[in-house]
């Protein structure tokens, strides 16, 4: 709870914090104005009873004369709607406050949640390499409505709080000095309960929370997965892991109810106690005439609205906590830089020529794990190139580093004889059209997964984007043509078609140079034709690279580079490469004697 220099709460986390706030100051002034107005009136209650008491009820009695009876009861008749107006002020000031303290609380979280959500698309690609979706979304939703805690609950309450408490202590000691610090007295016993409680019961929720989103992940990977779970049996080992968390869970939320079964009679006891005190110290006084009954009747009043603020302040310190976790942790996300930084005077160029130079360059996703090494070749405009190898051996990475997902460490890449980081980052991706090894459908429709909103391309370039990569004849023949629904991820295409999609959306744009990272996956062989035709359209009048894993795809390369363990092995055509008698070679054969 205390952090590592020693602070309650840290001052800088808070800082920044408030300067989110601060825009509002208006509004946060208007509600603070509220807050007071609510205590003063909801304070002044039990004194105006006590007058009422004090001043006027006393002084009736049986046999009193009928001018003066009625005298009395319009002074209590004025005194009881002065009462009406301070519950009906109390009402509106509390309606009042409630309302615009939770408006200004979500504007400014959506504030903050745009400029996460902004921030985080802004980043490179290394930083989602490392850091798992799900903390993301936790992060954007979750942690972000833990603030609006901070701004509604906790500011506010802290300010009704300590008026609160500070407004009863005062009145308390006024009305009777004795009286008031017998009651304060007790104070010190219900902070301990209380802080000893949350203490506990915050070990408890953070369990309660662990064991949630250890079900959360279970359910969400297994679900996602099921078909493997099926496939493989798996159903019984599964549910006996689900059931166990389950269990825990079940436990954890046992014990909460526990805790707050002793909680709240220990808290009742201590204030049953000072009433007790108060009637037998109170009782005394009565007689002896130092206590009126009025005062009597306002102490127990009091006591009771004292134990709500103190026992309201111990929750808020918890709320703070929490809020700051998650403060701290939406700050760290928002001073994570990108590692890809763009020019601040990019080179304009109109159309890109398409010739690519890999110039001794070296690259590792991480530290010195070189995934790439010393790596060198020259691809002509308009030259179809490909790139072969065993799994792991560097081809989807060299095609990621052509449209700058990551920077190199060593050496330079070069289109048309600049250097791609002066490129503009946006320009350079619109003129590299990329076909991913992992097709990513969004949920939508066909034309929306084509156009992806680029306002570049229109329906008609869909269209004849889709013609050019042969995807045409199957998108008609789905229900719905072009408005068809594409499930999330894509789950209702086969692997060809989900290629296909992916080709027409890669060339609706009109790239000047097109990679291609062809998927593993098998497909039947008419597909395969079709494929196979689409990446020789494509292909026409720009360069292109393209991963291969089948050998049809590159029967007619100009070129084909053989990778290895991150390594330049072989350059060559096809002939040339078969002649060599080399990996190539070998791969070649391992495919035909199929
Ligand atoms: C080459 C590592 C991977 C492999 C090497 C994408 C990616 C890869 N790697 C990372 O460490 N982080 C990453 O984000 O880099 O990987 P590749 O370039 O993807 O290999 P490939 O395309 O030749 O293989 P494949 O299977 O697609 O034919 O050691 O661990
Ligand atoms: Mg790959």
């Amino acid at each position: 709870m205390i952090n590592k220099r020693g602070q309650l709460i840290n001052t800088k986390v808070m800082g920044r914090l408030l300067r989110y706030a601060y825009p509002h100051w208006r509004s946060f002034f208007l509600v603070f104005g509220l807050i007071l107005l609510m205590t003063i009136t909801s304070l002044a209650q039990p004194r105006l009873v006590q007058w009422i008491i004090d001043n006027h009820l006393v002084n009736l009695s049986p046999g009193m004369e009928e001018g003066a009876v009625r005298q009395e009861l319009f002074q209590i008749g004025i005194i009881a709607l002065t009462y009406l107006g301070t519950v009906l002020i109390n009402f509106g000031s509390n309606y009042a406050h409630f309302w615009v303290l939770n408006k200004t609380g979500q504007t400014i979280l959506l504030n903050l949640r745009q400029e996460v959500y902004d921030h985080v698309m802004s980043l490179s690609m290394s930083f989602f390499d490392t850091n798992p979706l799900g903390n993301l979304v936790t992060r954007i939703t979750n942690d972000t409505e833990n603030l609006n805690e901070m701004f509604t609950s906790v500011l506010t309450s802290l300010f009704q709080n300590i008026v609160s408490i500070i407004g009863i202590i005062l009145i308390m000691l006024t009305m009777n000095f004795r009286l008031g610090l017998m009651v304060l007295a007790l104070t010190p016993a219900i902070l301990i309960i209380s802080f000893v409680f949350r203490n506990i019961i915050q070990k408890v929720y953070e369990e309660q929370r662990r064991i949630l989103s250890k079900i959360n992940n279970h359910l969400s990977e297994n679900l996602s997965g099921m078909n493997v779970i099926q496939m493989f049996h798996q159903e019984e080992k599964v549910y006996q892991e689900f059931d166990k968390a389950d269990r825990d869970y079940l436990r954890e939320s046992q014990r909460e109810v526990k805790y707050f079964a002793t909680y709240r009679p220990a808290v009742e006891l201590i204030r049953s106690l000072g009433i007790a005190l108060l009637l037998w110290y109170g009782g005394g006084g009565f007689i002896r005439e130092t206590i009126t009954f009025g005062i009597l009747y306002a102490y127990i009043e009091y006591i009771q609205r004292f134990f709500h603020p103190i026992l309201s302040l111990a929750e808020t310190y918890n709320v703070i906590q929490s809020a700051l976790t998650s403060s701290r942790r939406i700050f760290s996300l928002m001073d994570e830089k990108r590692t890809v930084i763009n020019q601040t005077d990019p080179i304009q160029v109109d159309r890109l020529m398409g010739k690519v130079e890999f110039d001794h360059v070296w690259f590792a996703y991480k530290g010195e794990e070189w995934v790439l090494k010393d790596v060198s070749f020259i691809i002509e405009p308009g030259e179809f190139v490909a790139f072969v190898g065993s799994t792991g051996a560097g081809k989807s990475s060299i095609m990621h580093l052509i449209s700058r997902f990551y920077d190199i460490q060593r050496g330079s890449i070069r289109i048309d004889g600049i250097d791609i980081k002066n490129f503009d980052e946006q320009q350079l991706r619109q003129a590299v059209g990329v076909v991913q090894q992992d097709v990513f459908l969004f949920g939508g429709t066909v034309e929306e997964n084509i156009t992806l909103g680029r306002e570049y391309v229109s329906r008609d370039d869909a269209i004849q984007a889709s013609k050019l990569v042969n995807a045409e004849t199957f998108i008609r023949r789905l229900p719905g043509g072009y408005e068809a629904p594409v499930m999330e991820r894509g789950a209702t295409f086969s692997a060809g078609q989900r290629q296909l999609l992916s080709y027409a959306r890669t060339v609706a744009a009109d790239p000047s140079m097109l990679i291609l990272d062809e998927a593993t996956a098998n497909i039947d062989t008419e597909t395969e034709l079709l494929i196979q035709d689409a990446i020789i359209k494509m292909s026409r009048n720009r360069t292109t690279i393209a991963v291969a894993h089948r050998i049809s795809t590159i029967a007619d390369a100009d070129k084909i580079i053989v990778m290895h363990h991150g390594e330049i092995a072989e350059e060559g055509t096809k002939d040339q490469l078969l002649e060599q008698d080399g990996i190539f070679r070998v791969l070649y054969e391992l495919q035909f004697d199929r």
